[in-house]
């Protein structure tokens, strides 16, 4: 009686243990999971690269960085919308959660060419779960 109540008391913190263990585990993983690191060089009147693909749901960093005058990076889709000075660099995060086809603007007006400085961003759909 008191053995067999001791160990259904040690298989319980076992199966506490266990459990807290794999959620941690999945946790961290996804905590640690490395963004996607995009370069891409604002200049006038372009985004060099022009067009960015990455996969829905998938963590996103592009570092933008001014070719020569003030620029702006801005996709509105991602509410992404950010100023990137000259001769700096500007890192933005984001994760597309929709697939598709989104324009990639210059935000700040930067010149006569400044209507024609568009980029692209495609977003991949994700369709099967990698495990
Ligand atoms: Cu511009």
């Amino acid at each position: 009686m008191r053995l067999s109540r001791l160990f259904a008391v040690f298989a319980g913190i076992a199966a506490i243990l266990l459990g807290a263990s794999s959620r941690s585990d999945s946790r961290s993983s996804a905590q640690t999971a490395e963004p996607r690191v995009i370069d891409v060089v604002a200049q006038r009147y372009e985004f060099v690269p022009s067009t960015i693909e990455v996969l829905q749901g998938e963590r996103v960093r592009i570092v933008v960085t001014s070719g020569d005058g003030f620029h702006g990076f801005g996709i509105k889709q991602f509410g992404v919308s950010k100023e990137i000075p000259r001769g700096d660099t500007v890192t933005i995060e984001f994760t597309p959660d929709v697939a598709g086809e989104f324009p990639i603007l210059c935000t700040e007006y930067c010149g006569d060419g400044h209507e024609n400085m568009k980029g692209q961003l495609i977003v991949k759909a994700r369709e099967v779960e990698q495990s």
